[in-house]
């Protein structure tokens, strides 16, 4: 596959921005080689600076829900540029998607609207720590929720792809102040919590964890935090970033019947535009400022471009059996995959709820971050070049999930499928 645009956009961007990227997951170090260059996405597909068309798996990360450039969402972000991009004065389309968010996720009863991620994580943490006046936040380890200097302990995603899971610059009095556990293991919070449980202000976890690849919560561990913090008097925050309106239209706090005390999201809710939120009840959301005193604030948060394309992508999702016809679609490719590698003797080990999924390149089961970590990424750096150079895009790493959106077509689904094929061969 010719990529002789994207070889010169790649050494022109490693002249001015850091490892020729703004973000290190996307510079391929977990898979090696270069990464492309994309022009434009369409739906299901995103071309490439030198024209080639690719299936899209990764969605930026799981945002596109409803594929890239969706009608509906385009117009909404259209018409409200037209309006004025920014003001940093309240208007409806805060509350419109405010109400969305707190009708789709029934624990949410109040909002506040952020630019990102990991600022929600942030903002969540920091409200945790005064609500409850403690100062020790447990985290998962493999979990990742952005880059706020006490969350990079142990991390995922782009930590674990780079091998420096815990990143230097964090202070070590600061970093102390951030425990970690394994996922799944109910003895090691109870054993935390035992030693430092009147410290803990909060667990943070992804309840499904999608960035150490995607990994399930085994039944009972999510019923058995929720006990615990409830029994010790911390707060219990479900990092719902990735897993919310992708593991099921009310999160993985729907689907698995788990209420938090906190929810943070972000992706899906901008729709491909800069949205995270913090949310949950008003007696713990009105610690914030200026209602009360954790200060929190941001000049674009809630935007009118932003809170449009959230809300138009909520609104297409929500309509009935949307949301069940891309889980549906990932159903059958992850079978139609596991045969490929059935066939091909590569042992692998399937995850997939919702519409996100995963791969692991491991006899199985994978169940915490340890084993993740022992896929053979080898493999995994194989198998993602041969789907690339057949024009199917997956996430350039292990240790990230693969996406479905609405847009997937059949003929998608079977071109990816011969594409694993002739991919596993050999591995
Ligand atoms: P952002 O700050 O990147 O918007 O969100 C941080 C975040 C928080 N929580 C979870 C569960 C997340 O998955 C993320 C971000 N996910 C990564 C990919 N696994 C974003 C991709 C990147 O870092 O470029």
């Amino acid at each position: 596959m010719k990529r002789d645009r994207s070889k010169e956009l790649w050494s022109l961007a490693n002249t001015v921005l850091v490892g020729g990227v703004n973000s290190p997951v996307r510079a391929f170090k977990g898979v090696g080689g270069d990464p492309f260059f994309v022009a434009s996405g369409k739906g299901a597909h995103i071309v490439d600076a030198d024209g080639n068309e690719l299936i899209d798996y990764v969605l930026s990360w799981g945002p596109l829900v409803l594929g890239h450039a969706y009608p509906s969402v385009v117009e909404a972000v259209t018409k409200a540029m037209e309006r004025g991009s920014s003001f940093g004065i309240p208007t409806e389309a805060e509350i419109l998607l405010a109400q969305k968010i707190a009708k789709l996720i029934p624990s949410i009863e109040k909002v506040r609207l952020v630019s990102s991620g990991t600022e929600a994580t942030m903002s969540a943490i920091r409200l945790a720590r005064g609500y409850t006046g403690r100062d020790i936040v447990v985290k998962i380890e493999g979990c990742y929720h952005g880059h706020a200097d006490g969350l990079l302990v142990k991390a995922g995603s782009g930590l674990t792809t780079l091998g420096v899971p815990t990143s230097p610059g964090v202070p070590a009095n600061y970093a102390a102040c951030t425990l970690t556990m394994p996922y799944n293991d109910l003895e090691a919070a109870r054993a935390i919590f035992a030693a430092r449980g009147a410290e803990i202000a909060c667990v943070i976890i992804e309840p499904v964890a999608g960035n150490m690849g995607v990994v399930l919560p085994e039944p009972g561990y999510l019923q058995g935090l929720r006990e615990i913090t409830k029994q010790h008097g911390a707060l219990l925050i479900f990092d719902e970033v990735m897993t919310g309106f992708r593991v099921a239209l009310g999160g993985a706090q729907a689907r698995y019947g788990i209420k938090p005390d906190l929810t943070v999201l972000g992706k899906v809710i901008g729709g491909g535009l800069p949205v995270g939120a913090c949310g949950g009840p008003a007696t713990i959301m009105d610690h914030l400022s200026p209602v009360g005193p954790v200060y929190q604030a941001g000049t674009l948060s809630g935007n009118p471009l932003a809170t449009a394309a959230g809300l138009a992508t909520l609104e297409a999702l929500e309509k009935p059996g949307v949301f069940e016809s891309i889980e549906k679609r990932l159903v059958d490719l992850c079978a139609e995959l596991g045969a490929a590698a059935k066939e091909a003797g590569v042992p692998v080990y399937q995850t997939q709820v919702g519409s996100m999924a995963c791969m692991f390149f491991h006899d199985g089961p994978v169940t915490n971050y340890a084993e993740a970590t022992a896929s053979n990424t080898g493999h995994y750096a194989k198998f993602f070049w041969g789907m690339l150079n057949r024009g199917v895009y997956l996430a350039p790493s292990q240790f990230e999930a693969m996406f479905m959106s609405s847009a997937h077509e059949p003929s998608d689904l079977a071109k990816t499928v011969e594409a694993a094929r002739a991919s596993l061969k050999g591995l």
